[in-house]
């Protein structure tokens, strides 16, 4: 971190400030002093370093971060691509294409067996499914809650299938138990408090881009769940919003190298949720495993014109088989070459 100080600043108050600065930080302080003005740079752990603070003092003129804000996440410190196992062995990173599949909301026991077996026939290794669903509407389907876990662990038993739901507060953590992977949706992206939780639990966390959020912000919430000691994180693009309205947002494919090249977690992608369009999900998928995404997770419904929720974005499970099959050859063609 670089900091300038104001030209009109007198010795003692340029010491009296490094002194703070190396209480409060674990750093230490270079300084350069030139004719109109002097440079101060801080080495050490500036990850801690509040930088808003800092330029909030009167003898600060700018700050200036050279170090990434994030650590744990950060590729720098750990240059190895982290592989996500689960006890059952399903993993995601380990250069493969990893498949999550299935209906956007359980809505009742045949629904979801039904989608599981397909979804696994068709190559998928983990079964999605929402219990608790964020929905715009108050007066939208809420989703089955507790019951529809009780559902997806119905589905596991019969596929073996690992499932993957999201979580919306704390206070439900409790009946995530047997949940295999939990998701943090994009409108919990920085629900700090969330995700501080989830810090302490040893599972798999699937964190997926907020709507209106940088790639920064996005690595930042990585790294709340990881200070808190669980390393188990998989990013997830999910589309941003921007000023396109033919889709329900607008897949910022670049995410993928830009996030592979900043961190060694997973990246996956998922079309179904970026483009809101049932025929857009196959292209994009076939574009996220060329860009080198480590998984999809996509919407199948047994059902789509009667799917209480995302019916429009929702692929048969025919229309699976086909994109399974796509995304896995563009998959393999890319790492041959
Ligand atoms: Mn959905």
């Amino acid at each position: 971190m670089i900091i300038v100080l104001k030209s009109n600043r007198s010795e003692e108050q340029v010491q009296k400030f490094i002194s703070m600065l190396t209480d409060r930080y674990d750093v230490t302080v270079n300084t350069w002093v030139g004719t109109h003005s002097t440079v101060l740079g801080l080495l050490g752990d500036t990850a801690a370093v509040d930088g808003e603070y800092i330029a909030a003092q009167d003898i600060v003129e700018s700050v200036k971060r050279v170090q990434e804000p994030y650590k744990k996440a950060n590729r720098k410190f750990h240059p190895d691509d982290t592989v996500i196992t689960l006890p059952t062995g399903q993993k995601i990173g380990d250069g493969s294409l990893a498949l999550i599949a299935g209906p956007c909301s359980v809505e009742n026991e045949a629904q979801i067996c039904c989608v599981a077996e397909r979804v696994k026939a068709a190559g998928a290794s983990f079964l999605r499914g929402g219990a608790f669903k964020p929905r715009t509407s108050p007066y939208a389907f809420q989703g089955l809650k507790a019951e529809g876990i009780e559902l997806l662990k119905k589905a596991k038993a019969k596929t073996g299938l690992p499932i993957v739901t999201e979580i919306m507060s704390i206070s439900h953590l409790d009946l995530f138990e047997d949940v295999d992977v939990i998701q943090v949706g994009a409108r919990n992206m920085q629900n700090f408090e969330l995700l501080k939780a989830l810090g302490h639990v040893n599972k798999p966390i699937l964190l997926k881009r907020g709507l209106a959020n940088t790639i920064e912000e996005l690595l930042m919430s990585a790294e709340y769940i990881m200070a808190g000691g669980n390393d188990q994180v998989i990013l997830c693009e999910r589309g941003i919003r921007t000023y396109e309205t033919f889709t329900r947002n607008t897949l910022d494919i670049s995410a993928v190298p830009i996030l592979k090249k900043l961190s060694h977690l997973p990246v996956i992608i998922d079309p179904s949720h970026a483009s809101g369009i049932n025929w857009l999900v196959e292209p994009l998928a076939m574009a996220a495993a060329a860009v080198g995404a480590d998984g999809l997770i996509i919407e199948v419904h047994n059902n789509p014109s009667c799917a209480l929720c995302d019916g429009a974005q929702s692929l048969t499970p025919d229309q699976f088989d086909v994109l399974a099959k796509k995304v896995q050859r563009v998959s393999e063609t890319v790492k041959s070459l």
